[in-house]
């Protein structure tokens, strides 16, 4: 068998999206990986509203492969109020992706917030600008700009101190620029967290700790898994980003004893990951490449990315080829992977750096068309010399 290349797709915001799909499809994917953003978390994704989306994504040349996400309503994760009907609903969603013949899914299991920067515009030194997790500017967030309660006892004493004075030297506008950074909206959403909305999401996690959260995600698991199964959907549980606690609210699918423990959770294949680098990478005790040899089996979507880590516990994007993911040596493990499954796995540049034209065009943060070209392209890259080198050619 000729060896299987990876599917390469981009992600797609939807018709809103101001990056167009032939933008996507000259950039040289076969699929893109989108969502229904426009049906309320919980509801049911119906039938007809996915055809119509599969359509507009099929008149331009290419196929839905993935889905990302469909969201867990947060009631399922803290296991409250209505729960068990946004479980009957996700099955149902997944019943009608199934019968449109969308046959990846991916969710994460984050509370509250799905990923989180704390700037969306660090520049480079070559120019380009990227996203960035600063520990310090998160606790000038949390502690002084929401002031969630408790918030101090989560950081030591010594950082309590350095967020004081860094707040106090903060401009009025440098102030609202990091508030409004950490708190976007969820991906391919324009409806922004405000301080007391997230404020009190937090606090009905006040009595949920990392063991609860990860019996009521084994739990849904357990629900969703077999329904996936039955109708030929594989399920890719995305990590968390940061993979860290924030806000004092735990988080479950941070390392690589969490992806063990919910691929053990239930042993039916389309309980999977997506493996995504750029978050798994931005903590140095997770050895990528392990992880990969290890879930192999169960890595159903790849993000690839890379960010550079600094001593202090910060990390930044950094170009897909650049930070402190081995990515050669991981899209050759991922070749190896296809090899012996017979079968080609979908992927995507995850997120770019802003370059070139992307500094004056409007975009979600990450997902600018250039930066992720260049990513994609380098990718595309990286595996044509890698398949043709097997090849001996
Ligand atoms: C960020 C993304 C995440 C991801 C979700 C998956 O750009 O990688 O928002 O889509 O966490 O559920």
């Amino acid at each position: 068998m000729a060896v299987a290349r990876m599917e390469q797709t981009m992600r797609w915001f939807g018709p809103r999206d101001t990056v167009p799909l032939a933008a996507i499809r000259e950039a040289g994917c076969s699929g893109v990986v989108t969502a229904l953003h426009d049906v309320p978390v919980g509801e049911v994704w119906s039938l007809d509203h996915i055809e119509g989306r599969k359509r507009i994504v099929e008149a331009a040349g290419l196929t839905w492969s993935v889905v990302e996400s469909l969201p867990v309503h947060e009631d399922i994760k803290s296991r409250s109020n209505d729960w068990r009907r946004w479980i009957d609903n996700y099955k149902d969603s997944l019943r009608n992706l199934a019968e449109s013949g969308v046959g990846v899914v991916t969710y994460n299991f984050m509370p509250v917030l799905d990923w989180v920067r704390t700037d969306v515009g660090f520049l480079l030194p070559d120019g380009r600008k990227t996203l960035r997790f600063e520990r310090l500017a998160f606790a000038v967030f949390d502690q002084f700009i929401i002031q969630r309660p408790g918030a101090p006892d989560d950081y030591d004493d010594q950082l309590v101190a350095a967020a004081e004075a860094r707040f106090r030297a903060m401009s009025g506008r440098q102030r609202d620029t990091l508030a409004r950074t950490v708190m976007l909206g969820l991906p391919g959403s324009d409806d922004a967290f405000t301080p007391d909305g997230l404020l009190s999401q937090i606090a009905a996690y006040r009595d949920i700790g990392p063991s609860d959260l990860s019996a009521n995600l084994f739990e849904f698991i357990a629900e969703v898994a077999p329904v996936a199964a039955d109708c030929g959907v594989k399920l890719a549980i995305h990590p968390d980003d940061p993979p860290f606690p924030v806000l004092g609210l735990p988080r479950v699918v941070s390392t690589q004893a969490d992806a063990r423990a919910i691929l053990a959770a239930s042993a039916i294949d389309a309980n999977g990951l997506c493996f995504c680098t750029g978050s798994y990478g931005a903590r140095p005790d997770n050895p990528l490449r392990d992880m990969l040899e290890e879930f192999q089996d169960r890595v159903h979507f790849l993000h690839l990315r890379n960010t550079k880590r600094d001593d202090a516990g910060n990390f930044h994007e950094a170009g897909h080829l650049e930070g402190d993911a081995p990515m050669s040596g991981i899209v050759a493990d991922v070749l190896k992977i296809m090899a012996r499954r017979e079968q080609s796995l979908p992927m995507r540049p995850d997120h770019g750096l802003q370059m070139m034209d992307d500094h004056s065009k409007p975009h979600y943060p990450g997902y600018s068309a250039i930066g992720r070209m260049r990513g994609l392209a380098e990718l595309r890259g990286l595996e044509e010399a890698l398949v043709n080198l097997t090849n001996g050619r």
